[in-house]
This record gives structure tokens, C-alpha cells and sequence, in this order.
């Protein structure tokens, strides 16, 4: 059966909420660029998705206190907070900067061993919590980061209702925020949220697969040192120059009682279908080891050949077939995060959902 000629059967969460966040571009290397993480994204992924017969759920609120099962409540009480104490501050009508951007970073070169105190001035403060300049706040960031943090939610507790797979159209993507920072265009961690939310119904162990075209160093974070969510990644290498530079390297394989439920599989600029194939088929050998009972797909799609942002050159059949080795594993929450060449994005998420059902449906 295919989901191209049948009809594609994944419920899409969903909430309009995520159109509201509109970070304006990002500032690279001291110049603010367009940006690629544009609300059109995710109405282009909706329009395929309905075109093809799936059914739109919408994304139901959760509390605040549902987020700190993966944040620091200080990082949620900022992100919430710092678009009204940034306006407030003046930084919008007297110094004509009509987004959140940091410009002094406490790291560990800075502090030389103290600790981080909290800043006074609040263009001080945003650097404590965000670690680049390519993740801007405006006006209705917060709302769009709340409720794609409700869609994955949503999307994990619809698997203990008997979905055996669900799709979050999530915006502003979330992999690269960890426990108490946000970068990366991402806030707060939707799929590291799911993965909770699946321990929390009764999955004893959880696996997170990603395959957006960066390592997710901030769910790594989250799960460095835990043995009951797996984390594997299969990304452009880091130490081929790619974000996120610091991390995702194939020595870090978790720590302490999390030892060996880490896996990064980077791999080189170039790498097309069968190489990036190869990995994937190996991440999935890991989870059948790891005995997870529930799976968090992070489905970025950036790894594709026309995307702006990443050198990788898969195509949407390598997507496919993605979706079906993953699908064989068990239950699967997918979790929307990059994915930047509009013209073909619908197509590459269409591809990997279907390749989902079609490996849920095989014997
Ligand atoms: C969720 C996700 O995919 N985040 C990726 C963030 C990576 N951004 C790196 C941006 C580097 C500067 N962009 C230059 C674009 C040139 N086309
Ligand atoms: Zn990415």
C-alpha cells in the first residue's frame, strides 16, 4: 500500500499559533541576512500533507510546568518574557533594534571559572540564555514557540490512544536547544518534549532517530547522560566545518549510566542516498539493540539536494526509504525540524511520512 496512491493516513498536528513567529532573519557573521526560517515553511509542508488526504489534529495547550520535564524553568520564564521586557526596554523605539539579538556571550573563556551571574541590563541578559546571533525573538516568537512545543506533545500522547504514527508540524524547529539555552533557529526542544511525553506514558525506553542535516546537539544535551532515551544522529560532519561546530562528533557516545546511548554519525559534505542510507539503517540497528518501544523521528529535512542550508544531496526516495526503515522499529513520533528550499519541502516531508506508514504496514 502507498501513501501516494491511498492517501496518507499520519494525523498532522498542527496549530496556527506557529505562523506567528517571524524572526525577521538572522545575523550572520555581523550582517543580518533574510534568514531561511520563514513562517512560509511550514504552510507549504500543511498544504502537501492535506493534498494528500492527511487528517490535521489540532495542537492542544499544555502547561507551562509541562516544559520543564526537558528545560530549566528560567529559560522557559525568559523566552515567555523577554519580547515584553525588550520593548519595555527601549531597544525597539530608542535604539531601532526590533529583535532580540545577544552581543555578549558568558563563556567559559570569559568567566575563567566563575559563575555566570544574571545580568542587570537586559541586552546583557539575552546572552546568558541564547548562544548565537542567528536565533531572533520578535513579537509573536513565543506564541509560535509554545505551540510547537504543544504540537509535539500533542503528537506523543496520540500514540498511547492507538496512532502507531504521528506527524508535529512544528515551527520554530527545536533540536538545538538544550536544557537551559536556545540557538540554531531553535527555542525549545520539541522532539527531547515528545520523548518525554512517550517515557511519561509508559515507554520505558524511547529512542530519538534524527536525520535533519545538523547534529541536535540540544537533545543530545538533554539525554547525554540518561539510559532510557537513545539518541542517534546521522548529520554533515562538524568537523568538516559545519554547524553546530562544537558538537555532534562520533566520539561522543553519552556519559556515565548514559554511556552508549549516544550515537553521531557524521558524514562528509557530498554525501548522497546510499552513504546517508547506510547510517540511518545503522541508527535503526542501534534502536532494535537498545530495545526502545517508542520512537521520536527528528525530521529535518535540510539534508535535501536543493537546501540552502547543508551540502548533503539526498534525494526525496532516499527520504522515503528512510521513513520505511525507521516505520519497521515500532510506534513513531515524527517532529518537524529544518528544512529550507520551499519549492521542494512538501515533497521531501510527504516522502518520509509515507515511507513511515508503508514500513509500519510491511509484515
Ligand atoms: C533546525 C536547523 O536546521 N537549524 C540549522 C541552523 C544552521 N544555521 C547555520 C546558518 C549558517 C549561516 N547561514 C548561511 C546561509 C547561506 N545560504
Ligand atoms: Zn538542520
Amino acid at each position: 500500500m502507498s501513501a501516494e496512491a491511498d492517501g496518507l493516513d499520519i494525523p498532522v498536528v498542527w496549530s496556527e499559533d506557529c505562523l506567528l513567529h517571524e524572526p525577521g532573519g538572522e545575523v550572520w557573521l555581523g550582517v543580518q541576512d533574510a534568514g531561511t526560517e520563514v513562517p512560509e515553511r511550514a504552510t507549504v509542508i500543511l498544504r502537501a500533507l492535506r493534498d494528500a488526504g492527511a487528517p490535521v489534529l489540532p495542537a492542544s495547550r499544555h502547561a507551562i510546568a509541562d516544559l520543564h520535564s526537558v528545560h530549566h524553568p528560567d529559560l522557559v520564564a525568559h523566552l515567555a518574557s523577554i519580547w515584553a521586557d525588550w520593548e519595555a526596554g527601549g531597544y525597539v523605539s530608542e535604539y531601532g533594534r526590533d529583535r532580540v539579538v545577544p552581543y555578549v556571550f558568558p563563556t567559559a573563556a570569559m568567566l575563567a571559572g566563575l559563575p555566570a551571574r544574571v545580568p542587570a541590563a537586559t541586552h546583557g541578559r539575552v546572552g546568558l540564555y541564547c548562544y548565537d546571533t542567528m536565533t531572533l525573538i520578535g513579537p509573536g516568537s513565543w506564541e509560535a514557540i509554545r505551540a510547537a512545543a504543544d504540537a509535539a506533545l500533542t503528537a506523543a500522547e496520540l500514540i498511547a490512544t492507538g496512532y502507531t504514527a504521528t506527524y508535529a508540524l512544528c515551527r520554530p524547529p527545536g533540536h538545538h536547544a538544550g536544557p537551559d539555552g536556545y540557538g540554531g533557529s531553535c527555542y525549545l526542544n520539541n522532539a527531547a518534549l515528545a520523548a518525554e511525553a512517550l517515557r511519561q506514558a509508559g515507554a520505558s525506553r524511547v529512542a530519538v532517530i534524527d536525520i535533519d542535516a545538523h547534529h541536535g546537539n540540544g537533545t543530545q544535551a538533554v539525554f547525554y547522560a540518561r539510559p532510557d532515551v537513545y539518541y542517534g544522529s546521522v548529520h554533515v560532519d562538524p568537523g568538516a566545518g559545519w554547524f553546530p561546530h562544537y558538537m555532534g562528533f562520533a566520539a561522543e557516545r553519552g556519559s556515565g549510566p548514559g554511556a552508549g546511548a549516544n550515537r553521531n554519525l557524521p558524514v562528509a559534505p557530498g554525501t548522497g542516498d546510499d552513504r546517508w542510507l547506510a547510517a540511518v539503517a545503522r541508527l535503526c540497528q542501534d534502536v532494535q539493540r537498545h530495545g526502545a518501544e517508542a520512537i521520536v523521528l527528528s525530521l529535518g529535512t535540510d539534508a535535501a539536494i536543493a537546501d540552502p542550508e547543508s551540502p548533503l544531496q539526498v534525494t526525496a526516495a532516499g527520504y522515503r526509504a528512510a521513513g520505511e526503515l525507521i516505520g519497521g522499529l515500532g510506534p513513531v513520533t515524527a517532529v518537524q525540524e529544518g528544512g529550507y528550499h520551499l519549492p521542494t519541502l512538501g515533497e521531501y516531508v510527504l516522502a518520509t511520512l509515507a515511507g513511515l506508514q508503508s514500513g509500519q504496514a510491511a509484515p
